[in-house]
C-alpha cells in the first residue's frame, strides 16, 4: 500500500487483457510480447483480477486475485518465503 507496484503482464496463447476495476486500470497481455503497468494502491484489501478480452470459451472462468497490504504485512510475508538457496540445498 502507498508504494507504486509495476505488473509485468504476458500471455502465452491469444490476447487478453489484465483488468482490475478498483484500480480503474486494464492493459493488454499479448503473446510474444510483455506489457506493463504501474498503480500506487491506496487502500488494503483483496480485489479481483478480470479478463477484459473474449479471449475463448474459458474467458468467463479467467479471475484472480491480487492483495494490497500494508509494508509491514508484506515484509512478514516476504521473509516466510523460501529463497532458492534454500530449496537447492
Ligand atoms: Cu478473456
Amino acid at each position: 500500500m502507498d508504494k507504486p507496484v509495476r505488473f509485468l503482464l504476458r500471455s502465452v496463447d491469444v490476447l487478453h487483457d489484465f483488468y482490475v476495476p478498483e484500480f480503474r486500470a486494464k492493459m493488454d497481455m499479448i503473446p510474444g510480447s510483455v506489457t506493463y503497468f504501474w498503480v500506487t494502491p491506496t487502500k488494503t484489501g483483496t480485489y479481483e483480477i478480470l479478463c477484459a478480452e473474449l479471449c475463448g470459451v474459458g474467458h468467463s472462468y479467467m479471475r484472480g486475485t491480487v492483495t494490497v497490504v500494508t509494508d509491514e504485512e508484506y515484509q512478514d510475508w516476504l521473509t516466510s518465503q523460501s529463497t532458492f538457496a534454500s530449496l537447492s540445498s
